[in-house]
């Protein structure tokens, strides 16, 4: 079995360093939420497998190939003889803001199905990581998440949900109406604050949101607060962890890194502070680095951000 199971969509993501509509360079990178979480457990020196659909083309190649170099296992993937590998154009508007456009409609990855992630899940894993992006994919993506997250849940396997809510693929009714009932299986849940009520009721604020999960058998919620940190929610009460101060040039993939280093933490056997202080140094690491998951640690490496206090 391995550490962390995780799928998704991994994306073939191009890059512009300037407005998009005036054309020029773009660079070619993989995105994919759940790749960048294994990527970042990985790096670690984790076991992490990623599974999912690639196209059967030069593209899919390059999705394989990027996630092996970085020493992801990919054996359960399928490769798909007959859908487009799924785009998203990442263009940079100013410093701060960048926007994404996805050509992710009918790809490969989006025909992800209960079939797929069967063999995976019978294997085993420590962990399972589910975003609220693969549910948003299709109604086969929808389903193989519902029933991972259950059949993973009654063997053990501990299921984390990051709520990951992407305006461009769903609504925030449509999001809600599913990401909620799986909440039922998850062990920790993890949300940045303004996501929170997709898992309860429109509006309902933090203090209810965490009550109603703690009470559904959610262990922890980690509420993700960007460059303030994130709180971390247990029955014992709540934990704050400040971020770790960097210059920020890329803040996309944060969350993602955030998760794995918590995650990491877990695997490692470190208490709720560790975890959390884990968490927030990866996250620096991505904020300060270009690309998603580019500049995450090693592990020898974690040492150079990390130093500073949880309360
Ligand atoms: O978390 C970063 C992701 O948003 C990015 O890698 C692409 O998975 C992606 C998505 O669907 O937006």
């Amino acid at each position: 079995a391995v550490d962390l199971l995780t799928f998704g969509e991994s994306l073939v993501s191009l890059r512009s360093a300037g407005p998009l509509a005036l054309g020029g360079a773009l660079t070619m990178h993989l995105a994919g939420a759940e790749s960048n979480v294994a990527i970042g457990l990985a790096r670690l020196g984790h076991r992490a497998a990623w599974v999912g659909r690639v196209s059967d083309d030069e593209l899919g190649e390059y999705v394989l190939r990027q996630l092996r170099a970085e020493g992801v296992r990919v054996d359960g993937v399928t490769t798909d003889p007959a859908r487009p590998a799924g785009l998203m154009f990442l263009e940079r508007r100013t410093a701060d803001v960048t926007r994404v456009r996805y050509h992710r409609t009918g790809s490969a990855g989006s025909a992800l199905s209960v079939e797929d992630v069967r063999t995976p899940i019978a294997e085993g894993a420590r962990v399972l990581h589910l975003t609220g992006i693969t549910p948003a994919l299709s109604g086969s993506a929808r389903d193989a998440a519902t029933w991972a997250a259950e059949a993973a849940s009654r063997s053990g396997t501990l299921v984390c949900l990051d709520v990951n809510y992407r305006a461009r693929l769903w609504t925030r009714e449509a999001a809600r109406a599913t990401l909620t009932p799986l909440t039922a299986y998850a062990s920790l849940v993890i949300a940045s604050a303004d996501e929170l009520d997709l898992v309860d009721e429109p509006g309902a604020d933090e203090s209810t949101v965490v009550a109603r999960l703690l009470t559904r058998g959610v262990r922890t919620v980690l509420v993700k607060l960007g460059a303030d940190g994130a709180r971390a929610h247990t029955r014992q009460g709540v934990r704050h962890v400040a971020a770790v101060p960097v210059t920020a040039v890329d803040t996309v993939g944060a969350g993602d890194a955030f998760s794995a280093g918590y995650l990491s933490g877990h695997l490692d056997g470190l208490d709720l502070d560790g975890r959390l202080r884990r968490a927030v140094t990866v996250g620096a690491f991505a904020v300060a680095g270009h690309g998603d998951w580019e500049g995450l640690p090693r592990r020898a490496e974690l040492s150079l951000l990390d130093g500073h206090e949880t309360g």
